[in-house]
């Protein structure tokens, strides 16, 4: 049995005060309570970003790895030991913008993991750029006259790129949170939860009580295996308009029961063996 002991470290978190970051920290740990995940069966990988400073705060295995990279670690890490349940932490700027190629692949292969995606829409550690969830026309250091672009909607494109399990969260709501990270992980198949994170500091406009007056939960009767309907979800974004809860669910063979080496047997437990390819370089055709 995990206990909020086990996952403790030495560690004070170091979030500015109000960071939705604390909700991450705390709905985590609490899932983890509840769910049994402790350092014999999990491990995480983190991005670069104060998202990522959660491998201070959470006693667990865990790596992180360049900025962007930390789909590609987490996938490694389950193609070499599937027995293990793998989390990722990342942020928009480090999912969507540095390791974008990596999150739409992964949601295609359908790697059975669990994305933890701390949505602030802003560069929060390097001091408030736009990153590829700022809104349209937002005032920040790198965009003062206005963010030309157009953001991506996480959880549209989560669903658009493959996942099997999409969902969305807010930080202001712990124990929604909770119950939808352990439902994330529960899934067999690459799980997304689009986490509404308040960057308090850097981004005043996705401000704590902006999410508490546009976000609503998604009614009982909703049908989450209705893909056009799912997709139809998580492109609303308005005046009220926010949807949270499980967006999209969908059964696909994950991504590391396609390979026959490791169908049996976890990679790690195999003795290496030599294959002979040298007839590939003396093919003409
Ligand atoms: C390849 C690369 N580009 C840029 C940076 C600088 N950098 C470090 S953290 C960061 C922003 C992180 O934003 P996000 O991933 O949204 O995380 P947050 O800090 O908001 O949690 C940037 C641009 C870097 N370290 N590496
Ligand atoms: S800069 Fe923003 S995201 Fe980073 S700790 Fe402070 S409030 Fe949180």
């Amino acid at each position: 049995m995990t206990t909020l002991q086990d996952l403790a470290t030495p560690i004070t978190p170091n979030f500015c005060p109000g960071c939705g970051n604390f909700g991450i920290w705390a709905a985590f740990k609490n899932a983890a309570v509840k769910a049994g995940w402790d350092n014999h069966n999990t491990v995480f990988t983190a991005g670069i970003g104060c998202h990522g400073h959660m491998v201070n705060f959470v006693k667990l295995t865990s790596f992180e790895g360049l900025h962007g990279r930390a789909i590609p670690v987490a996938s490694g890490m389950k193609f070499a030991n599937h027995a293990l349940n793998v989390f990722v932490f990342t942020g928009d700027g480090d999912c969507l913008g540095e390791g974008g190629n990596h999150f739409i692949h992964a949601c295609r292969r359908n790697h059975n993991i669990t994305i933890l995606l701390h949505n602030n829409s802003i560069y929060g550690l390097t001091t408030g750029q736009t990153s590829p969830a700022t809104y349209k026309g937002q005032k920040t250091k790198s965009t003062p006259d206005g963010n030309p672009d157009e953001p991506f909607l996480v959880s549209h494109l989560a669903v658009a790129a493959g996942a099997t399990f999409v969902a969305r969260g807010f930080t202001g709501d712990i124990a929604g949170l909770t119950d939808l990270m352990i439902a994330a992980n529960n899934h067999q198949g690459l799980s997304v939860v689009e986490i509404l994170q308040p960057c308090v500091t850097f981004n005043k406009e996705c401000s704590p009580s902006f999410y508490m007056e546009n976000t609503y939960k998604l009614p009982e009767d909703y049908d989450p295996e209705n893909k056009a309907l799912a997709l139809a979800k998580a492109i609303e974004w308005g005046p009220k308009q926010i949807p949270l809860g499980i967006i999209y669910r969908q059964n696909r063979p994950v991504a590391e029961s396609e390979f026959p080496q490791i169908a049996e047997n976890t990679l790690i437990s195999k003795e290496a063996s030599v294959r002979d390819i040298s007839e590939l370089f003396t093919k003409q055709h």
